[in-house]
């Protein structure tokens, strides 16, 4: 790696007039203030390695989100939080195999294997999440008949989890989002954050995919589309 100086030695004076120092040194540059949020979704035992609902390499984003943590004075974290027999699992639909989906009255469910069921150890927040300063663990998808990949909105696309008006009453304008699974519980809460008039960020090292029907690819493309800025762990300051 070149440093600073080494850099700035191998460019003339004009490059050096050119060329905005900040798009050399891009690395770090976002420092979260007061009025920001880390949202840590879903890194729940049933979505890592061993889980009924594993994500591939899943395990991977705890070490970068606790670093990540570090970096923020308010840290929320959510928890998939199913009944037994839950609507979205494929066990309670004769003849359906997880990851078929069906229609149900609010739309197309994709159908799980049975995961994060209320007060099971696959329900439980991972144990390596090193993140003492947690403010909030909001859990969703409690109703029986409805599902919520959202931290904010159920599946109904009306039933609030109240998480907008928490974030709001604690005065937070900007949400990171990170944690299982991307296209899913990741990207549907960050949709829903910047309906609910957040500036959103999803860090991409932190998260992890599902990937089924294509559903990463669309995820990234609905996210884009609505504004949510697409960053890496490494583009947040955390100081020593
Ligand atoms: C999730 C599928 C089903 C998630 C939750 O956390 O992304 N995915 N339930
Ligand atoms: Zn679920």
């Amino acid at each position: 790696m070149l440093d600073r100086r080494q850099v700035l030695a191998m460019l003339g004076t004009t490059a050096l007039a050119t060329l905005a120092p900040t798009a050399l040194f891009a690395a770090a540059s976002i420092k979260p203030d007061d009025a920001s949020a880390l949202l840590v979704i879903d890194v729940q035992n049933c979505f890592l390695p061993g889980g009924s609902l594993a994500v591939k390499e899943g395990e991977q984003v705890v070490p970068v989100i606790n670093k990540m943590a570090k970096a923020f004075a308010n840290v929320v974290m959510t928890q998939d939080w199913h009944t037994p027999g839950h609507v979205s699992f494929a066990s309670v639909h004769s003849g359906k195999k997880p990851f078929e989906t069906i229609d149900l009255p609010y739309g197309k469910q994709v159908l799980w294997p049975d995961h994060c069921v209320q007060g099971t150890d696959g329900a439980a927040l991972s144990k390596d999440l090193a993140i003492p300063h947690a403010e909030l663990i909001i859990r969703k998808g409690f109703h029986k008949d409805v599902d919520s990949y959202s931290a904010f909105l159920e599946a109904d696309g009306k039933t609030s989890t109240g998480l907008a008006g928490y974030l709001k009453g604690r005065k937070i304008k900007r949400v990171f989002v990170a944690g299982l699974a991307t296209d899913f519980c990741v990207a549907w809460t960050a949709l829903d954050a910047r309906k609910a008039g957040f500036e959103v960020y999803v860090v991409e090292d932190a998260c992890r995919g599902i990937d089924t029907q294509g559903s990463l690819a669309k995820a990234w493309a609905d996210m884009a589309k609505a504004g949510v800025k697409r960053i890496q762990s490494a583009d947040i300051a955390v100081s020593a």
